[in-house]
């Protein structure tokens, strides 16, 4: 067993933490406040070939797998959380389906523009009266000969009004649940599509998440992602890559937590002494780092089997449902340690306390992903 990771991935990794240091974390304040990542800084991302990352080159992307990516949205994360996001939803799911599920031809025209960073995506699977339950999607795209009609709504969209394609999941074969699902590439210039405002969030404000609306859009049979009624299964395909990747982003914010706290409980000096000299917090910092620890090794174990081609589905639920809890747990931990500082929104920690919370709940509840997880085991009969 070899853990170390390659030297173009550590020179990665150099490249984007040098990146959030000088150019994120100084402005994740501002992002939080304004409501939206600027355009300079996502330019700034595509020219040093972060959006096409986890593509591999012949589709001009970076080659560098899901270990790779993994380091990628670790290293944003945690030095802004909304920006990490909104790459995530562009690279992990959005611009992901078609890798997953494109045809040759499909990855060569839209591939190549979006690891390039000259178009963005997004992931459109939700809907009003299905959250959860993603298989009750009730948008409909109905075979017309030479194009599909698409009419229905889409909610909480990540990216929705910033992206020029969107990976669209619609009902082809009503009544077959699951079954009668199909995938589409919409994009954002055909008539009759249209895009709401952005939502008001507790968290990650910095990213856009809106509601998208279709209203007899024709999509080009040429459009139609996978096979037909075969949808369902690219939007789990996808979900298990965009679970690993928030995994990550948990993992980067949860260090980010931990540093600060770290270096506060140096700082601060109370009962003649700095707090990190006083047992109560130094289990609150062990407690962290153990957690911390775990997360990373999973993850990175996880990134590792998707690089080898196995399936890891069940391990991308655990890392979520585990990266999730674990960043609230640290956050709130450093809440405590920065004390009434923690609960002031001129310091970093109160933000970061808004943004984890969205972890547990987006890319599936992690009610869902224990679903994912007891309904592998059951499945297999056994660990
Ligand atoms: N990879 C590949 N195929 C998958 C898959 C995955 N990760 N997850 C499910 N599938 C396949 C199943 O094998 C099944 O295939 P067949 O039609 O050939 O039998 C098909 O997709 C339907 O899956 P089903 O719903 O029967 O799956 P499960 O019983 O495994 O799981 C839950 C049930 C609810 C856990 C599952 O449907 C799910 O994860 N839903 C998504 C919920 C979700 O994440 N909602 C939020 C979306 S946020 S954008």
């Amino acid at each position: 067993m070899d853990f170390t990771f390659s030297e173009e991935h550590e020179m990665l990794r150099e490249l984007a933490r040098k990146f959030a240091d000088e150019e994120l974390r100084p402005r994740s304040a501002q992002v939080d406040g304004d409501g939206e990542v600027s355009k300079d800084v996502l330019d700034q991302i595509a020219q040093l070939g972060m959006l096409g990352v986890v593509f591999p080159e012949e589709y001009d992307g970076g080659g560098m797998g899901e270990v790779g990516y993994c380091i990628l949205m670790e290293e944003l994360a945690r030095g802004c959380m909304s920006t990490a996001v909104v790459v995530g939803g562009h690279e992990s799911i959005g611009a992901m389906a078609i890798y997953l599920a494109g045809t040759g031809e499909q990855k060569k025209k839209w591939l190549g523009p979006l690891a390039r960073g000259e178009k963005f995506a997004a992931f459109a699977l939700t809907e009003p009266g299905a959250g959860s339950d993603a298989g009750a999607i009730s948008t409909r795209a109905e075979d017309k000969g030479d194009h599909y009609l698409l009419n229905g709504q889409k909610t909480f969209i990540t990216n929705g009004g910033i992206s020029d394609v969107y990976s669209v999941f619609a009902l082809t074969t009503p009544g077959q649940g699951t079954r009668g699902i199909s995938a589409f590439i919409v994009e954002a210039d055909m008539p009759g599509f249209s895009v709401g405002k952005p939502e008001k969030k507790m968290g990650i404000r910095g990213s856009h998440t809106t509601d998208l609306f279709f209203e007899s859009v024709k999509v080009p049979k040429e459009n139609l992602l996978g096979q037909r009624d075969r949808g369902f299964v690219v939007a789990m395909q996808t979900l298990d890559v965009g679970r690993l990747s928030l995994a990550a982003m948990c993992l980067g914010q949860a260090k980010e937590a931990l540093d600060l706290s770290i270096k506060h409980s140096r700082e601060r000096v109370q009962f003649g002494r700095p707090i990190g000299e006083q047992q109560a917090i130094k289990w609150m910092l062990a407690d962290m780092s153990a957690e911390i620890y775990a997360l990373e090794c999973m993850t990175y174990r996880t990134a590792w089997m998707c690089d080898q081609g196995m399936r890891f589905s069940r391990e991308a639920a655990i890392c979520k449902l585990v990266a999730s809890e674990t960043l609230c747990r640290v956050v709130d931990h450093a809440v405590q340690i920065h004390g009434g500082m923690g609960y002031m929104a001129d310091y970093p920690i109160e933000r970061m306390y808004r943004d984890a919370r969205i972890t547990r709940i987006f890319e599936g509840t992690n009610e869902i992903q224990r679903l994912v997880i007891s309904g592998n085991l059951l499945k297999k009969g056994k660990y």
